[in-house]
């Protein structure tokens, strides 16, 4: 639904025309912006709270970078509403996340603007860096470049890299540390203490406005002033600070800290800063939500709340007479907390995740076993690992999309140690709304070709239980849970635990001429097709493989030997997934004469969408299930199977 904007944003359709404006108008600019942010995130959903936060951090670097020339890249990009608003999209915000419509995160192919593609954090020091040395390669010093990146953000490890480089190349680089105290959840670790500590210095904070400002004035003069004002700057400092300054210490010049809802002091400094050369970090102070009341209170509700009535601030929910399945995330969380309970041995760990996984629960029933480390993927599987060689069993609860970058940890950590870690990936398969860079397309690809690991996927809730139970058992070695986002199939979920033999599937329904192999959620995808198809007289089996490694290899052998055309059905890539798996089994085991379906993810990215309409883009929803059996079956006269 498209909502008007503004009389000064109407007339906004590129940076452009917003330096056309005074600098007195940007205060009206910004509470025009915030206000369409709200309207229209309150109708069609989106992240929220992250990008009222930067709406003057927004509307300060169009105005003053010259932008799409200069380089402006955002950490994550779920704040990045106001610069897609700014930058074109205004009037196709209202498509924001929706099937077709425009990407909830920056996107290189979506505009020029769009410096660099994200939605995975902690990219945007490293790839400004990139963009700035190319600049100096090419002769172009008058370019800017500018990360702006969320003290969430900042906790990465290849944050950390990319300043470690950028200190030492004298390149055209603005970090803006965009520190609101917060990521989904607060923000946790050592750097968001060090931040508060500066935050907080009073004797610091009375002299720091000055400093952008006269340097940038004696830079003018010329290289002999610069380099005289820079040592006085660092005494200054470093007296009123009464320690080094952390990002000095990495080569960094440090501003600030400012206030960043001051759009004109931010212009002001932003200016300044132009003309300052080299790594500069502004540390900016910022509040979730801002504008917004109830965002700011709450601003891990407000992270992405979905729709809601912008006036009463109204969570839309949708009513049900009948109690609904749970959430599968929600089935991990309290699941967890059950099995740490009998097992003193298991700890929790989540990557900044812990609301978005529910590990919540038990970080609030049991803190001493439960850990959010910070954006940190890499770390939090190596931590686990680490815990595990103590006889710990840690829980590790990554989304699969964001396990990618725990690669190596995965294999180099875990698995050639074999440690008993248990992965549980969550929104395996697709994301939703979040898009391409979110769906977790991979896992059992990348997981399935590690020596020693135990590649899982349970089909409903009591098997998501039954898995962890089973994973927590002495000496299982790494061992993978991939379940989806969203809800399950059973109302009646919390049943007792029972140990499920590793490598086992199970046979759902029997049937002939047909048989479908799916692994996982997706297999309730099976299931609504098999309905569909025994009225039209099709009787295909269906086989829950539960396992793409080990391979349940007597199933496979039974349906081989029963069946001459098999289907089989993931939600995850079909190169090198569990379709592949059977390929692979066939051939091993010298299966000739079957022909072989493979519905998965094909061998492209998949933009954004709900996702029952991806399943059907991708041909594995159960309507393509169903006429994937269609194709290959006989059918059956009905009036034979009635009688
Ligand atoms: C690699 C990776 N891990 C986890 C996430 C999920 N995630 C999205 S935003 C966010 C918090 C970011 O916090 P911050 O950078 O401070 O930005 P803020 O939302 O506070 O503006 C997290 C953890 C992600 N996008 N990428």
């Amino acid at each position: 639904m498209q909502v008007p904007a503004g009389n000064l944003l109407q007339k906004i359709n590129y940076p452009s025309d917003l330096k056309l404006l005074n600098e007195s108008e940007l205060e009206q600019v910004c509470q025009e912006l915030r206000q369409y942010i709200i309207d229209v995130v309150s109708v069609n959903g989106g992240h929220f709270a992250a990008s009222l936060g930067v709406v003057e951090l927004t509307v300060a670097l169009q105005y003053v970078l010259n932008t799409p020339y200069d380089q402006l890249v955002w950490d994550v990009g779920h704040q990045a509403y106001g610069h897609k608003i700014l930058t074109g999209r205004r009037d196709e915000f209202h498509t924001n996340r929706i099937h077709g419509g425009i990407s909830g995160f920056p996107k290189r192919s979506e505009s020029q603007y769009d410096t660099f593609g994200v939605g995975h954090s902690s990219t945007s020091i490293s790839a400004a860096l990139g963009m700035a040395v190319a600049s100096q390669y090419k002769g172009e010093t008058d370019r800017q470049h500018v990360a702006v990146i969320g003290d969430g953000a900042m906790t990465a490890g290849m944050a950390f890299e990319a300043l470690n480089h950028a200190g030492i190349e004298n390149s055209n680089l603005l970090v803006i540390l965009n520190d609101n105290n917060m990521a989904i959840d607060p923000n946790v670790g050592a750097l968001k203490e060090y931040l508060t500590d500066i935050t907080t210095s009073k004797p610091y904070n009375r002299f720091r406005d000055d400093i952008a400002h006269v340097l940038a004035k004696l830079s003018s003069i010329g290289p002999d002033a610069f380099k005289v004002a820079q040592k006085l700057e660092k005494s200054i400092k470093g007296t009123l600070l009464k320690r080094s300054n952390f990002f000095e210490a990495l080569k960094f010049r440090y501003f600030g800290p400012i206030d960043g809802h001051d759009v004109n002091h931010l212009v002001k400094v932003l200016k300044d800063l132009r003309d300052i050369p080299g790594p500069k970090l502004l540390h900016c102070i910022t509040v979730k939500g801002k504008g917004y009341a109830l965002a700011e209170k709450d601003q891990t509700k407000w992270h992405a709340p979905g729709l809601f009535d912008k006036i009463t601030g109204e969570i839309k929910k949708a009513k049900y007479d009948k109690p609904q399945p749970p959430k599968y995330q929600d089935v991990f969380g309290h699941s967890i907390i059950e099995l740490a309970e009998q097992n003193p041995k298991i700890m929790g760990i989540t990557p900044a995740m812990p609301s978005g996984c529910s590990l919540n629960l038990m970080m609030k029933a049991m803190p001493n076993r439960a850990f959010d480390v910070g954006i940190a993927e890499q770390h939090a599987v190596t931590f686990s690992a680490g815990l595990a060689t103590q006889g710990l069993v840690p829980f590790c609860n990554i989304y699969s999309s964001f396990m990618q970058r725990a690669y190596d940890q995965v294999i180099h950590d875990v698995a050639i140690q074999k440690l008993n870690v248990v992965f549980c990936l969550d929104r395996a398969g697709f994301a939703g709304a979040d898009g391409a860079t979110h769906h977790g397309a991979y896992d059992m690809a990348y997981m399935r070709c590690i020596p020693n690991m135990v590649v899982s996927a349970p089909m409903n809730e009591e098997e998501l239980r039954n898995l962890m139970f089973t994973a927590q058992q002495e000496n299982m070695g790494p061992f993978v849970i991939r379940y989806p986002r969203g809800n399950g199939v059973m109302v009646d979920w919390q049943r007792p635990f029972k140990a499920i033999p590793v490598g086992k599937g199970r046979k759902v329904c029997d049937g002939d001429d047909v048989a479908i192999l799916s692994i996982g959620a997706i297999g309730n995808e099976v299931v609504k097709a098999i309905a569909e198809l025994n009225a039209e007289g099709y009787n295909p089996a269906h086989y829950d493989l539960r396992f793409v490694k080990p391979l349940d290899e007597a199933l496979l052998h039974d349906v081989f030997k029963n069946f001459n055309k098999v289907i089989t059905v993931e939600d995850g890539c079909i190169e090198g997934g569990a379709g592949t798996a059977v390929l692979e089994f066939m051939a091993d085991n010298g299966y000739t004469n079957i022909q072989v379906k493979r519905l998965g993810i094909p061998d492209k990215f998949i933009e954004h969408g709900d996702q029952p309409e991806l399943w059907a883009d991708c041909g594995f929803d159960a309507n393509g299930i169903a006429r994937q059996v269609r194709n290959m079956a006989e059918k059956r006269n009905v009036n034979n199977i009635a009688s």
